[in-house]
């Protein structure tokens, strides 16, 4: 077997100088977003790190290893290559022993960072309780796996082609802590407001900084954080829904299941919204990434 992890030269560099880091993940990459542009926000993301001095960790694995940050050529694999499965943590060991390639999820990117000892995570939306979940029992492994690890991850809520209400009464379930980012309301993905109340809410990046260290002392810093940052222009609510309920109904018919359902529904949205939703997306993770390497900053 090769090495199974592999640092890029950036963040080993910043691991050896405790240099602040950000892990972001690449299903979104390979599964959330649409060729070409695909590559052009993940590289965008990067670079929004970079210029706060901070360093991103994209992770992935590629032919069996595992990478904590990639090289331009490995990021341009992740967004171009055919043969990149949708990796979450109970697959990452048979990839790795089969020296294949796959993007990861936020479950296995939180996953892998924490056993880098990355603990701060930007991403788009979180997995969470699909709708029908009562009888269909699909909910995503990233709550699990959140409950379990000393992360912090900056995101737009969950995705509201998701049951928002059944993922919230999950999260709490699962002592997975949730503060809305300048406001008092869980956003919505594509809308700055589910329809739901937060009950913390925080205001800057040095407020997170301050809840971060409060969770070591108190010994709760194995279950994440999670940091709710709603998009700042939103897609229009009656549009949205009714992109959502096509989508939903299409899904239906076309017998689409497990984990082909988020990137369905989302590829569905892009084409269905002409690009609106696309342009939504990556301002979403543009902002988070500018927000984690706040945070990033205001650890130290
Ligand atoms: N949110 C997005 N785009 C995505 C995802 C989330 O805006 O591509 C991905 C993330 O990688 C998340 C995964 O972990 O979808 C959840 O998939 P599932 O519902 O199959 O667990
Ligand atoms: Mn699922």
């Amino acid at each position: 077997m090769k090495q199974t992890i592999k640092y890029s030269a950036e963040v080993s560099a910043a691991l050896a100088s405790k240099k602040p880091i950000v892990a972001l993940e690449s299903t979104i990459i390979s599964h959330g977003l649409p060729r070409p542009s695909n590559l052009s926000v993940a590289m965008e993301c990067e670079q929004i790190i970079r210029d706060q001095g901070v360093v991103p960790a994209t992770i992935a694995v590629l032919d069996g290893s595992i990478c904590v940050g990639v090289e331009a050529h490995e990021l341009e694999a992740i967004a171009n290559r055919g043969d990149i499965s949708k990796a979450s943590i109970r697959d990452l060991a048979v990839i790795v022993a089969a020296g294949k390639s796959a993007a990861t999820t936020v479950a296995a990117t939180s996953h892998i960072a924490a056993i880098a000892g990355i603990k701060l995570f930007a991403t788009g939306g979180l997995g969470g309780v699909h709708r029908g979940a009562n009888e269909s029992f699909d909910e995503s492994a990233d709550l699990t796996a959140l409950s379990q690890l000393d992360m912090t991850v900056i995101c737009a809520g969950v995705k509201s082609i998701l049951d928002v209400h059944a993922t919230l009464e999950r999260l709490e379930t699962l002592a997975i802590a949730v503060v809305g980012y300048q406001t008092n309301r869980f956003p919505g993905f594509y809308l700055t407001d589910s329809g739901f109340d937060l009950e913390h809410r925080v205001d800057s990046a040095d407020e997170i900084a301050t809840i971060i260290r409060a969770r070591t002392l108190i010994g709760t810093q194995f279950k994440a954080l999670i940091v709710a940052n709603p998009v700042k222009r939103e897609m229009e609510k009656s549009r949205h829904d009714q992109i959502l309920a096509t989508g939903l109904a299409k899904a239906a018919h076309d017998g689409i299941r497990g984990k082909e359902v988020t990137p369905y529904l989302l590829e569905h949205f892009h084409k269905a919204s002409d690009g609106e939703s696309l342009a939504i997306n990556t301002e979403i993770i543009k902002a988070n990434c500018a927000l984690a390497a706040e945070i990033a900053l205001a650890m130290k």
